[in-house]
């Protein structure tokens, strides 16, 4: 049997490291001889969804299409990791349902939807501040910045926990691999 499809949905502060590893994640899965493609800002803020900014319908509209596109590239036989704050528990929950009614015919599996949670306190991301948006956020001089005056509501039942702080990059793509092996997905 070939290779099923799954999403793997990070989600987490911005500087928690979610696109760190889901980059170093789709490259050992690369290696593996898997097909794997990765959403992120860089490729769906900047196209797809270039009309969208970061007030909360725009957010709830960012993650409704990355939530359709990851199901079509898992619907393709594609591992499908997305990497974005995705704050809301509401729409992370509405892509979930998306994926686990995604059988077309009576019969189909679901497709899976694998929950990522990049747990790392908020001072933890602040201190990293790789592009100096928390200081900005503070001066305010960035609105509705995630965590400082807009919300980030933790998932509840996340499959998989990392903590980029306590583990290395290794150390968490190990985790998340493991974690798939384990349920015979890769
Ligand atoms: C949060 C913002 C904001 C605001 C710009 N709030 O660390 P980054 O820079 O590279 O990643 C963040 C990214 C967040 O986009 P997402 O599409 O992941 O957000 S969401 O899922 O909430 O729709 C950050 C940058 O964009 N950024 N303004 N106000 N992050």
């Amino acid at each position: 049997r070939g290779q099923k499809g799954f999403t793997l949905w990070f989600t987490g502060l911005s500087a928690s490291g979610k696109s760190t590893v889901a980059t170093a994640l789709e490259q050992h899965l690369l290696h593996l001889g898997l097909a794997a493609y990765r959403l992120d800002g860089d490729n769906v803020r900047f196209g797809l969804n270039k009309d969208l900014g970061f007030s909360e319908a725009d957010r709830n509209e960012n993650i409704r299409r990355i939530g359709e596109v990851a199901k079509l590239f898992a619907d393709s036989a594609t591992i499908a990791l997305t990497s974005f704050i995705s704050p809301f528990r509401a729409d992370r929950q509405l892509a979930r349902d998306l994926h686990a009614k995604s059988g077309t015919s009576e019969g189909d599996e679901p497709i899976p939807f694998v929950e990522v949670y990049v747990d790392v306190p908020i001072a933890v991301a602040e201190q990293r501040d790789p592009k100096g948006l928390y200081k900005k956020a503070r001066a305010g001089e960035i609105k509705e910045f995630t965590g400082i005056s807009s919300p980030y509501e933790a998932p509840d039942k996340p499959e998989i926990v990392i903590k980029t702080h306590e583990s290395s990059v290794e150390e968490c793509v190990a985790q998340i691999v493991k974690w798939l092996e384990e349920k015979e997905l890769i």
